[in-house]
């Protein structure tokens, strides 16, 4: 199999993240995409490339350019202004009772804030995100592995696996979140459908709903999404990923979601997984970008669900059964310990190989 990597994504090296207002370790950290690596390598059978430079026109396809600026300009402006911190976070964000009973148009015309921690909140969904000086290099270099992996796909792969770090799917048009800036899987997804003229659908197994990829497609029908995770009156990002969101206006109907009860395990989780390739399987479309995580992993330790390794062969088996090609795109996953292996059998099931040996 094909894979794509970057080392570009070690700029992005965040040492502490900030949880419920206190500074623990990162848990979006380089050591993750090591880790994977050094398993494909073990493995021997996917063959790692560099991605090309695609620009930010498809980045912009997606994206507001008011989210690309900050993201560019946030930590010299954070250390112009003598913000003396490892990396930048939120003062305050503009939540929902800050403007209760204003009109619409009057908060829409409010202006962006020029210092930092403002801009941050402007720009950000929440504070375990951090900031840090190589933070856009990394992000343009994972959106660049989104885009070169589909490449791969357009030009005739099955199946191709592209090792994004940061990850994408908490990011939405005018949002950065939840360790993720640009939004890798819909960019490739944009891309794909502007290449082809067909539609697209993802699929996303990671355990945190894909907020940022729903937003982004809400209204479209010809990108679909379908997203198994924690239900999120448990899990971050606990405002959306409920199941009655369904999409609206011509995306009605193009929008799944299929939250899991807590500590779900293999066979729970496979049985919706069934239901949401019937969904994919069930509308037109050649390519399925899918946007893989493994903490819904047993042991990860932010998740809270308890799929296992054996659960992941059986996924990327059940997924490539479809029979459409994949794009497959990196998420979360935070057992560093056994991220590696987990990718390892979830690829292995997608190439159609057994769990184990050559
Ligand atoms: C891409 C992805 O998986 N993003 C996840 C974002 C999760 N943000 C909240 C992190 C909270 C970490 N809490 C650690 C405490 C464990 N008890
Ligand atoms: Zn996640």
């Amino acid at each position: 199999m094909q894979v794509v990597h970057s080392e570009r994504h070690r700029a992005h090296a965040p040492a502490v993240e900030t949880y419920l207002g206190v500074p623990l370790p990162a848990n979006e950290v380089p050591a993750r995409a090591d880790a994977i690596l050094a398993a494909l390598h073990e493995d021997g059978r996917f063959a790692v490339r560099e991605p090309t430079e695609h620009g930010l026109a498809p980045i912009h396809a997606v994206h507001d350019p008011g989210l690309v600026t900050f993201l560019e300009q946030a930590w010299a402006d954070a250390v112009r202004e003598g913000i003396d911190r490892d990396f930048l976070v939120a003062d305050t964000y503009p939540t929902r009772g800050l403007f209760q009973g204003m009109s619409e148009a009057l908060v829409a015309a409010r202006p962006e804030p020029t210092a930092a921690g403002g801009r941050a909140g402007w720009w950000g969904l929440d504070s375990s995100n951090p900031i840090v000086e190589g933070t856009y290099d990394a992000a343009r270099a994972a959106a660049d592995v989104a885009l070169t992996t589909a490449d791969l796909v357009l030009g005739g792969e099955t199946v191709a696996y592209g090792l994004c770090r940061p990850p994408g799917h908490h990011a939405a048009e005018s949002m950065a979140g939840g360790y993720c800036f640009f939004n890798n899987a819909a960019i490739a997804a944009q891309a794909i459908v502007n290449r082809t003229g067909e539609p697209v659908a993802i699929l996303d197994v990671d355990v945190h709903h894909g907020n940022g990829t729903q937003q982004i497609f809400w209204r479209r029908e010809d990108v679909r999404y379908v997203s198994l995770h924690s239900d999120p009156r448990r899990l971050y990002p606990f405002y959306l990923g409920h199941a009655d969101e369904i999409g609206e206006g011509p995306g009605r109907g193009a929008n799944l979601n299929l939250p899991q009860p807590l500590r779900a395990a293999d066979a729970t989780y496979l049985a919706d997984l069934d239901r949401a390739i019937d969904w994919i399987a069930s509308a037109p479309g050649e390519i399925v970008v899918v946007s893989l995580g493994f903490d819904t992993y047993e042991k990860d330790p932010i998740g809270d669900l308890a799929l296992t390794t054996a659960g992941y062969h059986e996924m990327g088996r059940r997924v490539a059964a479809l029979g459409r090609s994949l794009v497959v795109l990196q998420e979360g996953g935070y057992h560093v310990g056994d991220l590696g292996r987990n990718a390892v059998a979830w690829l292995r099931g997608a190439s159609g190989r057994p769990a184990a040996g050559a």
